[in-house]
């Protein structure tokens, strides 16, 4: 064993040019690890916090140098002299530190920049992998950015990420190529509509269309360009964001600009459906209209993934409640979420112990970081979101699964989807 000496953190910026934090663990030894956290633009309410300086003097309120401090001070003081291998310790110290349960006090930005960097430091000490490379290990499906709307796009689509899966992939470098076929003929279609090919945040096309059908439409005759089969080979994949397409009375404006009642919403999403090769809906409704939530689940759960990001904010207390009332059958992991990488994996576990899928989760704003592909893989996830096969920060994660299927050789294997 060799002892934490050193936790360092500081600002750096994120993919959209935000600050946000790193935190570097130093061992005794000199091996040096480091985390960057990620940033969300469609955030829940539910979602741990995240703490900003609100100092209108530096970055429009956007500098984190208070989450800095508190990394080299209070944190750093409680984590110097610890075990990098006993994580879960880490992670109490941690907790204990902030002491509320959203992590109001000193950031879960601060908390989770400590916490990974520890892990990926052990790691290195123990010249080990995330996962045991005497098993059988499993890469997961890439949910592939293609077209953005909503919150990650200036164009007038209200569903905010259309995405493709490539359901019929061998292997991982099958599955990027797959992806790759549809993305590059989609950029054929839309330059010969005189459409924009310029990218929103998760690299995914943003171009001026105002409806969910025409996206659609687009995406098949993408899939169908590239000699694919939709539904077979490729699927479609949706996060609606629902949070932002809600109005006070519970309405929703997801098909068009008009807000309608719940029922007619379901109504919306399984004739959407039953039109279009569709596997997954995220967020197909608000953080707290469970109700709605169940109703779909009901209705078409049986052969859509229900993905619950804003409901269950990788959080246990709301997964449980989600496993009760039926009201998804998988979950979006984002560690950013909830604060520690101890949280994370037990939500992952509790989601899997009841036959939830768990889809690995970029944020809007990230990184050069590629922890959450080694997340993927080391958690059995069968999906990974990290965004279209362009801006660096999000391909930075699929070169690193593609190494990581290298290094496996002939144990790697796709895992299993719905
Ligand atoms: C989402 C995420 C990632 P954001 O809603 O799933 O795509 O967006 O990071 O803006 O919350
Ligand atoms: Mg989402």
């Amino acid at each position: 064993m060799s002892k934490i000496i050193k936790v360092q953190a500081r600002q750096v910026f994120d993919s959209r040019g935000n600050p946000t934090i790193e935190a570097e663990v130093v061992l005794e030894n000199n091996i040096k690890a480091s985390s960057i956290v990620p940033s969300g633009a469609s955030t829940g309410t539910f979602e741990a916090y995240e703490l900003r300086d609100n100092n209108k003097n530096h970055f429009l309120g956007k500098s984190v140098y208070n989450a800095v401090n508190n990394v080299n001070t209070i944190i750093s003081e409680k984590i110097i002299n610890q075990n990098p291998n006993n994580q879960k310790k880490i992670d109490d110290i941690l907790l204990n530190l902030d002491g509320t349960e959203n992590k109001k006090n000193l950031g879960a930005n601060s908390l989770l920049a400590v916490s990974l960097a520890v892990r990926k430091a052990s790691i290195i000490l123990n010249n080990e992998n995330y996962f045991d490379l005497k098993k059988e290990v499993s890469l997961p499906y890439p949910l592939m950015n293609i077209i953005n709307g909503g919150a990650h796009a200036d164009n007038n689509l209200n569903i905010q990420e259309f995405m493709i899966r490539p359901d019929s992939a061998k292997n991982f470098m099958d599955a990027i190529e797959k992806c790759f076929l549809v993305i590059q003929n989609l950029k054929k279609i839309l330059k010969s509509k005189k459409l924009l090919t310029n990218v929103g945040d998760e690299g995914g096309f943003a171009p001026s269309i105002n409806s969910n059908e025409e996206a659609l439409n687009l995406i098949v005759d993408a899939i169908d360009s590239a000699k694919l089969k939709p539904g077979l080979d490729i699927s479609i994949c949706l996060d609606v964001a629902a949070n932002e397409l809600v109005d006070k009375k519970g309405n929703y404006a997801i098909q068009s600009n008009n807000f309608e009642e719940v029922d007619n919403v379901v109504k919306y999403y399984q004739n959407t459906v039953s039109k279009y090769p569709i596997k997954s809906i995220e967020d197909p409704f608000a953080e707290d209209d469970w109700m709605a939530w169940t109703k779909l689940t009901e209705k078409i759960g049986k052969n859509v993934q229900i993905v619950g990001d804003d409901l269950f904010v990788t959080n246990e207390k709301r997964l449980n409640k989600g496993i009760e009332s039926k009201s998804a059958n998988s979950i979006l992991i984002k560690a950013n979420q909830i604060g520690t990488l101890t949280e994370t994996l037990n939500v992952i576990n509790l989601a899997q112990k009841n036959n939830f899928t768990t889809i690995i989760s970029h944020r809007s704003g990230d990184s050069e970081d590629t922890f959450i592909a080694d997340l993927a893989v080391m958690t059995n996830s069968s999906q990974i979101k990290t965004g279209s096969l362009a801006r660096s920060e999000r391909v930075a994660k699929y070169n690193r699964l593609l190494k990581i299927e290298e290094e496996l050789g002939n144990k790697a294997k796709m895992n299993k989807i719905l």
